[in-house]
Formats: structure tokens, sequence, C-alpha cells
């Protein structure tokens, strides 16, 4: 049985992952940061209900010597790299903390593997952030990068120390560069998740308006279980590469209020405000990218239209909070 370690494990992503390695078969050992709210530690892994199928153990991307222990400890095959401070808007807010968690942790977790499990395969979570003021109409991984937040230098710094671990040591370590993708995991801090959760409280009477910042931007935006699939197959191949994720459709945030409003048969224009605080001090205007390599070499391509996935995330929010009222 293959042994799989996932950081962020108790994210969106990493949810869905461990999913998707329990299905194979995988003994599937997650880090678990401490945190006092121990009552929503798990959360997403419930709601998937594999929360008694995967391992916890007790670590912090910051800190080495639990990643080490752990990497002795349980001696992965493969290594996903997912934990992160993810939140581009956080990111002005705590740049250290970021640069500290989302850049430096990842050279951690590559020294604990370097160290102590040189023939463990090594994904890296890099993100289409990193092209931020765009220098090609699609985005390749031969397009250059031009980070706009704290948390896209802190990835870019992390994805080529991925690059160079791999050409230094020899390391078989991969880095996907994936666009924006969504589910009812989403963070509900995230614009998606921000909207489709309002679209099921002003429809179910317990709000009237959303705030929102700039809706002019585009994102290329695909579906967060597709994505982990990427993810291993990356891991899957023979020799280590980088590979853009995405799904070639970009949409603006205004277009995607449409469709999700539209979906609960609700206008967006009577229910949507903008507000200056929520504009970012530098924006990634649009995104849009081109998956062809994956395409041809992983054989990946996406499964699920942005419209099914807005359906899907408004009738998971919709259900809690009916749950919530009943409650
Ligand atoms: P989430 O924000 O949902 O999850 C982030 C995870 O990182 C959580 O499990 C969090 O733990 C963990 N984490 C944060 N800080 C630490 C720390 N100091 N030590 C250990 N774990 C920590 O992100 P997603 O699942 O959406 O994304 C997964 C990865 O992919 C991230 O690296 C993200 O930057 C990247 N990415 C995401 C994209 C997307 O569209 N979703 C696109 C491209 C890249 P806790 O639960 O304790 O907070
Ligand atoms: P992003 O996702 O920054 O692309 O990073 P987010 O959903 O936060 O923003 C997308 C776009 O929407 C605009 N926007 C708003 N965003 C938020 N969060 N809240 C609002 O109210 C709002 N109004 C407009 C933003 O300005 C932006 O243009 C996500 C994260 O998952 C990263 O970790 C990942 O690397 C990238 O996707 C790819």
């Amino acid at each position: 049985m293959p042994t799989a370690l996932i950081t962020g494990i108790t994210g969106q992503d990493g949810a869905y992952l461990s999913k998707l390695l329990l299905q194979k078969g995988y003994r599937v050992v997650g880090l678990l940061r401490r945190s006092a709210s121990a009552d929503v530690v798990g959360e997403r892994l419930r709601w998937l209900g594999i929360r008694d199928e995967v391992e916890l153990v007790d670590g912090n991307i910051t800190d080495l010597s639990s990643l080490i222990r752990i990497v002795e400890t349980i001696k992965p095959d493969e290594v996903y790299n997912l934990a992160a401070q993810s939140f581009v808007g956080s990111s002005w807010q705590q740049p250290i903390l970021t640069g500290n968690v989302t850049g430096m942790g990842t050279t951690n977790i590559l020294e604990a593997v370097r160290i102590v499990k040189k023939d463990a395969r090594f994904y890296q979570a890099s993100s289409s952030e990193m092209y931020g003021l765009i220098q090609e109409p699609m985005q390749s991984e031969k397009t250059p990068f031009y980070p706009r937040s704290p948390y896209a230098v802190a990835k870019l710094y992390a994805h080529w120390m991925t690059v160079n671990y791999r050409e230094s040591f020899g390391i078989h370590a991969s880095s996907g560069i994936l666009f924006n993708h969504e589910s009812p995991l989403r963070g509900i801090e995230f614009v998606t998740r921000k909207v489709t959760d309002g679209v099921a409280r002003i429809k179910l009477g317990l709000a009237s308006k959303l705030q929102l910042g700039n809706l002019d931007a585009t994102r290329d935006w695909g579906y967060a279980p597709d994505y982990v699939n990427a993810m291993y197959l990356m891991l899957q191949q023979e020799k280590p590469d980088d590979y853009v994720i995405a799904t070639g459709r970009t949409t603006s945030i205004r277009d995607f209020c449409k469709i999700a409003f539209s979906y609960a048969g609700l206008n967006y224009e009577d229910h949507v405000v903008t507000s200056s605080d929520l504009f970012r001090p530098a924006e990634v205007e649009v995104l849009l990218g081109d998956a062809s390599k994956a395409r041809k070499k992983l054989n990946w391509a996406p499964t699920v239209t942005l419209e099914e996935m807005v359906a899907e995330m408004i009738e998971a929010d919709l259900a809690r909070h009916r749950n919530e009222k009943q409650a």
C-alpha cells in the first residue's frame, strides 16, 4: 500500500485529494497544525465522509523539526505540499507570515524530503497568481511570471525552489501551476463561494445584499476534484515536470454573479453592491490558462463546466443554511 503525506489536508484540495488517494488504495497521512478550535478541525474531511480514514499527525510547515520527524516516521512514497496562507487578500496584511508559510514552508518540506527520504515523489501547489501582470493572452508553462501580491511572490519562490531541488538533487519534484478551482468545500472568503453562499442566503430570506470588490477581473475557474486528479497524475509520471492546469475559459466576477444569481431565479443587479474596501492594492486583471501540455502528457481534461459547478455549490449552500435554520 503506497503512503501519501499531504500538507494542507484540512483545506479544500487536501480533502478532495485525500478522498481520491484513499479510493486508489493509499494510506493517507495529513499534517495537522495545532488549533484552539478543535471542534472545526477536519470539517471538510468529515463532509466527504473520510475523517476516520485519514491519519493526522501534529506538525507545522514552518517547523522543520516536525517535518523531519514526520517524514522519518511515516516514510511517504509521495508528498503533496498543499499547505499555504492561500488567501491573496490577506497576504498584504500578513506579508511576512505569508512568506514564511507559503514560501519558506516549501523549502522546509523539500529539505525534510532531501534529508530523510530522497526517493519520495514531491508535488508543489504552484499558482496562476504567479503570472500576475499578464505577459501573454493565454498562460502556459513558458509564459514569464510577474507576481502581483505577497502571496504570489511567495509562491514564485516556492515554485523555483521546487525546480531547483529537482535539478540540484534529482528529487522527483513536480509543480502544478493550477488556475483557480472551486467546489462546495471552497473557503468562504474566496469570491466564488462568497457569491454562492450569498445567493443561498438571499434566496432563503436571510440577507438582501452581497458586498463585493472588483467585478471586472476575470478568472479561469475549474472544479477542484478534477484538479486534484491532475496532482496525482503528475506524480505517476516517470519524469518530474511542471504543468499548467486550467479550463481554457475565462469569466468575469460580474458574469459569475449573473450565472449564480440567475440559477436561483434572482437578478444579481438587485443584490450585489461594490465596496472600494474590497479592491486589492494590485489586481490580477485576467487569467486564462493553456493546459495543452497536461492534456497531451497526462491525458488530463476538465470534466465539469462552470455552470454545473455553480449549481452544485449553490445547492450545497442552500442545504447548509436550511440546516442552520432548522437547528
Ligand atoms: P486552503 O486555504 O483551503 O487550505 C490551505 C491549507 O494549508 C489548510 O489545510 C491549512 O490548515 C494549511 N496551512 C496553513 N498554514 C499552515 C501551516 N503553517 N502549517 C501547516 N498547514 C498550514 O487552500 P486550497 O485547498 O484552496 O489550496 C491548496 C494549495 O493550492 C494552497 O497552497 C494554495 O495556495 C494552492 N492553490 C490553490 C488554488 C485554488 O484555486 N484553490 C489554485 C492554485 C494554487 P488550516 O486548516 O489549519 O488552516
Ligand atoms: P484569487 O481568488 O485571488 O484569484 O486566488 P479570490 O476568489 O480571492 O479572488 C478572485 C478575484 O475576485 C475579485 N473579487 C473578490 N475576491 C474576494 N475574495 N472577495 C470579494 O469580495 C471580491 N470581489 C471581487 C478579486 O479581486 C480577484 O480578482 C485564488 C486562491 O485560491 C489562491 O490561493 C490561488 O493561488 C489562486 O486562486 C489561483
